[in-house]
């Protein structure tokens, strides 16, 4: 306790004893994380002051052009989280394959995954960016990790949480327990714990979804944000609020703090583009589902529950459908009400 504040650091070490078999790494290792998420908030703070706006000039395995503060968190993520004998390997969305820990460092049981600035299209105007991680049970030969030791179902997951670099920097974080948010005290550097045992509320009147990509959406999600659009005079007899941010920690804080759902589905253009979704399923979609359900919520693709889909690659990508559980409740009806027409 810091003046009857209780710190991340005692948190995490009360958590640790909910997890079956943890020894002391899990606690050092969520530490070396909270760390590179405090270094990253730094900087994506002091922003143009010490030069990590920008493009990289580069490009990601998703294709994706980088920008300097992708590579820069990338990075940051690989020093704080290399060295400490915590980590069989890690993988990321800015590398192609996995990370092997370097050679003279020690290495441990757990395997890290994570999106280390997300929402980064967002930092050169002064939006909310995050970063998400997942942390999984090494299966294989910790000595000799292969990709497949990453390709584990969601509910395998250790923990999941994400660092939101908003007005304020926060962190939310959950092994299994419960969802618990953290707020940065930039006085002395140390996570506090402020929002404790997070709920979603089960109903909502806000949805977030990209509607620029309207044109192209299966039914059920026309269906769904026509009945939303249509307000009190439509079939929900209420009015609703849309939201969108394109920074998914952002979008995901909100809907624990005050309930909604949040959409990237599959759509026409993606199919025609033989893709599954826009979301990244280890990095992105099984952490944040993770938090998402241990606070009451739901996570699917629309079709199915997402932390039970069996990864078959790195980066893979889901269509995503998550929030307040009666409306992720409700498309996953109009999606079974669809296929059932459709199958006739
Ligand atoms: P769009 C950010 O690039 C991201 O991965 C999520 O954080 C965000 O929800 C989504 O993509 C935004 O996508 O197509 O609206 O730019």
């Amino acid at each position: 306790m810091q003046n009857g504040r209780t710190t991340i650091t005692q948190f995490i070490i009360e958590e640790q004893r909910h997890i079956a078999g943890a020894s002391g790494d899990f606690t050092s290792l969520l530490n070396d994380v909270v760390t590179a998420c405090k270094v990253i908030s730094d900087m994506v703070n002091h922003g143009a002051l010490v030069g990590v706006l920008g493009a990289a000039g580069t490009e990601n395995i998703q294709g994706e052009d980088q920008k300097k503060m992708d590579i820069i968190s990338n990075d940051v993520f690989l020093e704080s989280n290399e060295w400490a004998g915590h980590l069989a390997a890690m993988a990321s969305e800015e590398m192609e394959d996995i990370y092997h820990i370097p050679e003279g460092n020690p290495r441990g049981k757990y395997l890290l995954t994570f999106d280390p600035l997300d929402g980064s299209s967002n930092m050169d105007v002064n939006v909310s960016v995050g970063t998400i991680f997942s942390i999984l049970r090494s299966q294989g030969d910790c000595t000799n990790p292969t990709k497949e030791d990453f390709l584990q179902v969601g509910s395998d997951q250790v923990c999941a949480g994400y660092a939101l670099y908003g007005p304020s920097t926060m962190m939310v974080l959950t092994t299994g327990n419960g969802v618990n948010g953290f707020t940065l005290d930039q006085n002395i550097g140390e996570f506090i714990l402020t929002h404790p045992d997070m709920i979603i509320p089960a109903e909502t009147q806000e949805f977030a979804i990209n509607a620029s990509n309207g044109r192209h959406w299966e039914e059920p999600i026309k269906r769904y944000v026509d009945e939303c659009l249509s307000g009190a005079e439509g079939p929900r007899g209420k009015d609703f609020n849309m939201r969108w941010i394109a920074s998914m920690v952002a979008e995901v804080h909100r809907i624990l703090m005050r309930g909604g759902i949040f959409m990237y589905p599959i759509d026409e253009k993606m199919k025609a583009k033989g893709l599954q979704g826009k979301l990244r399923l280890l990095y992105e979609a099984n952490p944040m589902s993770f938090i998402i359900e241990q606070a009451g919520g739901l996570s699917t693709t629309g079709r199915e529950r997402i932390m039970d889909i069996k990864p078959t690659d790195l980066h893979q990508r889901v269509p995503v459908v998550l929030g307040s559980k009666s409306e992720v409740e409700r498309l996953t009806v109009y999606h079974n009400e669809f296929a059932k027409a459709d199958a006739t």
